[in-house]
């Protein structure tokens, strides 16, 4: 019984860390993006850096793909305080460098994705 319970505990983790990991479809459905991290809970003004992954409809990485970042914050009519830039890192991998966010509030973050064929946006709104 005491193995189940154990079993039973880190199955729900399991499945709320998967929650958080969700990756997020663009706007074409031609891109899936997963972050590394949770956007939401990172530090207002400090410089951060944000690995994720990108996959095509087919689920398969998508490599080799130009992405830039663009975002801010809608309601208060700026951008992002910085110019991120996006390092290929092989095999579907990337990170976000030079990113941050300037205030509390509500931003968006957008990834635009070329690779070949592909052009797609993947767009993410939170809470800071
Ligand atoms: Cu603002």
């Amino acid at each position: 019984m005491k193995i189940l319970a154990i079993a039973a505990i880190g199955l729900t983790l399991g499945l709320s860390d998967l929650a958080a990991a969700e990756p997020v479809a663009g706007q074409a459905g031609q891109v899936f993006a997963d972050l590394a991290l949770d956007i939401a809970q990172v530090e207002v003004g400090a410089f951060i850096e944000v690995p994720f992954t990108l996959t095509d409809a087919s689920g398969l990485p998508l490599t080799a793909a130009s992405v830039t970042v663009s975002g801010g914050m809608a309601m208060h009519g700026h951008g992002l305080p910085t110019s991120p830039v996006v390092e290929d890192l092989g095999e579907g991998r990337y990170v976000i460098k030079g990113l941050k966010f300037s205030m509390g509030g509500d931003w968006q973050l957008r990834l635009t994705v070329t690779s070949g064929t592909v052009i797609d946006a993947v767009d993410f709104t939170f809470a800071l």
